[in-house]
C-alpha cells in the first residue's frame, strides 16, 4: 500500500450539525466516548498500511488540528510516512475551496510530488471499518480509471447521496449526485445504489480530470464526467468488505467472550453522521450487548487521543443511608474520568470527565467532556455538548414542547444542548 496517497475531506461546513459545528468542523466532533469523528478513517487507514495522509481542512478547523498533533503523531518520517494537514493556500487565485474536487486541485502539486500510483479520497466524517486494500485489489483487476465504494440504501432515504446504476461487471453506467428521482436497483425496485463518497483514483486520471477540466466537486461533476469519459467501477462494499476481526460476542452457554468472526458484523456497517439524527443514531448502535458497530475488535482497533485521565469510577450516594442510591450505568459506553455518583445512566455514550449524580436518570443520551448532572436530573434522547454543568432537577427530552424553546429539537426528537448553555453557577 506504499504507493498510494490518502486525502481525507475535512472542509465541510456540518451545517446539518449544528450545534456541535458551532466551534468546530465535523471530522472534529466528538463520537464514541473517546474518538472524534476523523479517527475512524484514520484507524481504517492505519489497519490498512495507509501510511502517507493528507488531510484538507477549511472551515473551523482548530480542535482538529490540535486533536492531530496530540493523537495521531505516530508516523515515521524517517520511513517516509506522514499526516499533514492542509490548510487552503488560495494556490489558484482569490477563491477558497469552491468545493472537494477544487480542494484536491488546489493542491494538486503534493500529489505531483509524492507521484503515487493511486489517490485514494476519503471523507472525514463517515462511521464504518473498511480494508482499503480490498477496495485497491478490486480497482486494479478491473483495470478501472476510478473506483467508488457502493451500498444498497433504501429508495427513500436514495436522494440524500450520490446513485449510481451499473452493469452486471460492475461497471458504473450513469451517477447522478443527490438526484430528486432516485433511480432503482434492476433487482430490487425499493433499494438505489448509493455513493459512499469513498474514491480510489489512478493519479493520471485524477491530474488530468482535474486540470484540463474547472469540476468544482467530486459526486456533482467529476464522477458523472468519467462515466462518461473513462472506466469507472463500483465496489460492492458489503459484498467485498470482509473484514476478520476478534469482537466480544454473547452467547448463553459461554457467556460473554472474545470470538473470531469472519466477516464481521461491522463489514457492512457504514454510516455518514451529516445529520444530529443520524449522529445520535451511530452513537446508540455502540450500546448494548450486541452492538451494531463493535468498539471492541482487537484486529481491527480504533485508534484516537487517549488521556491521562483517572479510572471511571460508581460509587452509591444520596445523603442520608435511607436515600443511598447505587450509581450504575447499563448498556452504555463509560469512558475514564467519569464519575456516576448515585445516578443511572442507561443506552447511553458519555465521554471523558462526565459527572451524574445522586437521583439523576440518563437515557439513550451522548453527553460529551466536561458536564455534570445535577442530582435529580432527568435526560432522556440528549445530546448535550462539552462544558455544560446542568442544575439539580432539570429536564432535558421529557417536555418537547419546552426543550423546542431553549434548543434545537430534532425531527426525531432529539435534543440538542450547546456548549456552555449551562455555565458552571
Ligand atoms: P456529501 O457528503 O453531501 O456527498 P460533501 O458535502 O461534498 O458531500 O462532503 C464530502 C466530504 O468532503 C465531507 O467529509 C466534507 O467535510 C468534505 N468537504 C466538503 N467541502 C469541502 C471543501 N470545500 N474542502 C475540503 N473538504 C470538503 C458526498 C458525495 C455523495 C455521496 C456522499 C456519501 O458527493 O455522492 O453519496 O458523500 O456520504
Amino acid at each position: 500500500m506504499k504507493d498510494i496517497l490518502t486525502i481525507i475531506m475535512a472542509g465541510g461546513r456540518g451545517e446539518r450539525l449544528m450545534p456541535l459545528t458551532r466551534d468546530r468542523c465535523k471530522p472534529a466532533v466528538p463520537f464514541g466516548g473517546i474518538y472524534r469523528l476523523i479517527d475512524i478513517p484514520l484507524s481504517n487507514c492505519v489497519n490498512s498500511q495507509l501510511y502517507k495522509i493528507l488531510v484538507f481542512t477549511q472551515y473551523k478547523s482548530q480542535s482538529l488540528v490540535d486533536h492531530l498533533e496530540d493523537g495521531w503523531n505516530i508516523f515515521s518520517g524517517a520511513l517516509g510516512h506522514y499526516l499533514r494537514v492542509v490548510a487552503p493556500q488560495q494556490r489558484l487565485g482569490e477563491d477558497w475551496y469552491r468545493g472537494t474536487a477544487d480542494s484536491v486541485r488546489q493542491n494538486l502539486y503534493l500529489i505531483e510530488r509524492e507521484s503515487p500510483r493511486h489517490v485514494l479520497i476519503l471523507s472525514g466524517d463517515h462511521v464504518y471499518k473498511m480494508d482499503y486494500t480490498l477496495f485497491r485489489r478490486f480497482h486494479e483487476e478491473k483495470e478501472a480509471d476510478v473506483t467508488v465504494s457502493l451500498l444498497e440504501v433504501d429508495r427513500a432515504t436514495a436522494s440524500a447521496f450520490g446513485i449510481a446504476e451499473v452493469d452486471a461487471e460492475y461497471r458504473i453506467r450513469g451517477f447522478e449526485e443527490k438526484p430528486k428521482d432516485p433511480k432503482p436497483m434492476p433487482e430490487d425496485a425499493s433499494r438505489s445504489l448509493a455513493s459512499m463518497g469513498i474514491y480510489i483514483f489512478k493519479r493520471d486520471v485524477l491530474l488530468s480530470v482535474l486540470k484540463e477540466s474547472d469540476d468544482e466537486d467530486f459526486g456533482r461533476d467529476v464522477i458523472p464526467r468519467l462515466v462518461r469519459e473513462a472506466k469507472v467501477y463500483a465496489y460492492p462494499y458489503r459484498r467485498y468488505n470482509l473484514i476478520k476481526d476478534e469482537v466480544p460476542v454473547y452467547d448463553p452457554e459461554a457467556g460473554y467472550h472474545f470470538k473470531t468472526q469472519y466477516p464481521t458484523r461491522d463489514s457492512s456497517y457504514w454510516r455518514d453522521v451529516g445529520s444530529l439524527d443520524a449522529y445520535w443514531n451511530a452513537n446508540m448502535d455502540l450500546t448494548g450487548i450486541a452492538p451494531f458497530f463493535n468498539l471492541y475488535g482487537r484486529r481491527w482497533p480504533l485508534r484516537g487521543l487517549q488521556r491521562q485521565v483517572p479510572p471511571a469510577k460508581f460509587v452509591a450516594s444520596g445523603g442520608d443511608p435511607a436515600s443511598l442510591r447505587a450509581g450504575t450505568a447499563r448498556d452504555s459506553v463509560v469512558p475514564p474520568g467519569c464519575l456516576i455518583s448515585g445516578g443511572i445512566v442507561r443506552h447511553s455514550v458519555l465521554s471523558y470527565n462526565v459527572i451524574v449524580n445522586c437521583h439523576a436518570e440518563v437515557d439513550e443520551s451522548v453527553i460529551m467532556d466536561h458536564v455534570e448532572i445535577g442530582h435529580h436530573c432527568r435526560i432522556k434522547k440528549a445530546i448535550i455538548d462539552k462544558d455544560n454543568v446542568i442544575p439539580p432537577h432539570t429536564e432535558i427530552g421529557v417536555t418537547p414542547q419546552e426543550d423546542r424553546t431553549r434548543f434545537v429539537v430534532t425531527p426525531r426528537g432529539i435534543t440538542v444542548v450547546p456548549r456552555g448553555a449551562f455555565p458552571r453557577p
